[in-house]
């Protein structure tokens, strides 16, 4: 364990992939890395793209990556797509249009969502971009589908969400229906390259125009084409705009540390359950306990007051 956090301190990209596969795992020496990692964290810059099957995320994350590689910052990418597996399609595709990326030392690329729960994915991806901010990257981008709960969960750890649409018909309904409207920081209207991208663009602004402003910031509506190159530029200015705004009013920093104690709590709460479910495995008080209730010997509250400070007592033993 020692020996590969060395070496990821060292900047070895190989362990980098070992610590991000430990994690995926949920291997014994996770929470012991995650401790250890914690204190790297909080310098990336966690971009999160979202949007339909086919919309362009991929090739939209592949444009700007090249422009922030161009203006010399590193970039960790983590695509998430449940849907598909290793050898599925669209994963495929990807790492072909990666390729070239592949070889640049100041790119590094994950794709996940073969194993676990959704819920279960969103804890893992939010480890994973903890692990490529404590490597160094300046900064963190998240694909996912956004389709569900979880994919919207996924991005809550995004400090700026771009929801991509396409001209196709009926996508900016769909996409308040998926509540996606709220966690959008940027709208990029992808494919502008094709007829309708207009209509789109005018309908969100239509949305903007309806809805309360969140923080203040209204999301820009940005017109732009993977194919030809268009709006890129002002795609990731405006990226950088919203990164600038959230700096200058202080929003950056309270939403991260508010995570961090939410995240937090979590874990307590986490390990309470684990500790009464260890508990209950086992012959003792707390099975006599749900036993007495059972038998309507004694009320629930009681009984579980009672679990509660039977199994913090079994810790101060343990200790
Ligand atoms: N015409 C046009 N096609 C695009 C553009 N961007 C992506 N595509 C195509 O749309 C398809 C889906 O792209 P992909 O990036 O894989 O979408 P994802 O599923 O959202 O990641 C691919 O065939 C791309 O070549 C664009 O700006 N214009
Ligand atoms: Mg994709």
């Amino acid at each position: 364990m020692e020996n590969i956090i060395d070496k990821f301190k060292a900047g070895e990209t190989r362990a980098l992939a070992r610590l991000i596969s430990l994690l995926e795992n949920q291997d014994p020496s996770h929470e012991d890395i995650l401790k250890e990692l914690f204190y790297l964290t909080g310098k990336a810059y966690v971009l999160g793209f979202t949007g339909s099957p086919g919309a362009g995320k991929s090739s939209l994350v592949d444009q700007v990556v090249k422009a922030l590689r161009a203006a010399g910052q590193t970039v960790g990418i983590i695509a998430v797509d449940p849907s598909s597996p290793f050898t599925g399609g669209a994963l495929l595709g990807d790492r072909i249009r990666m390729q070239e990326h592949a070889l640049d030392k100041g790119v590094f690329i994950r794709s996940m969502g073969t194993r676990g729960s959704l819920g279960g994915l969103a804890k893992t991806t939010k480890e994973v971009v903890k692990a490529m901010d404590a490597f160094g990257f300046d900064w963190v981008i998240i694909e996912t589908v956004g389709v569900g709960q979880a994919e919207l969960d996924i991005m809550h750890v995004a400090d700026s969400t771009v929801v991509v649409l396409t001209p196709g018909a009926g996508d900016a309904i769909q996409t308040i229906k998926a509540g996606i409207m709220e966690i959008a920081d940027v709208f990029a209207v992808n494919k502008c390259d094709l007829p309708g991208s207009h209509k789109v663009v005018a309908e969100v602004q239509i949305m903007l125009d309806q809805q309360c402003s969140h923080d203040g910031w209204r999301p820009p509506v940005v017109p732009v084409s993977c194919l030809n190159g268009q709006g890129i530029n002002d795609l990731v200015a405006d990226i950088q705009k919203h990164r600038t705004y959230l700096l200058d009013n202080n929003i950056l920093n309270s939403r991260r540390s508010e995570r961090t104690r939410a995240e937090t709590l979590d874990i307590a709460i986490h390990k309470w359950k684990e500790k009464i479910f260890t508990q209950l495995k086992l012959p003792g008080r707390v099975n006599e306990l749900l036993d007495k209730v059972g038998a309507r010997e004694i009320d629930p509250y009681t009984a579980a007051y009672e679990i509660l400070e039977h199994v913090s007592s079994e810790e101060q033993e343990n200790n």
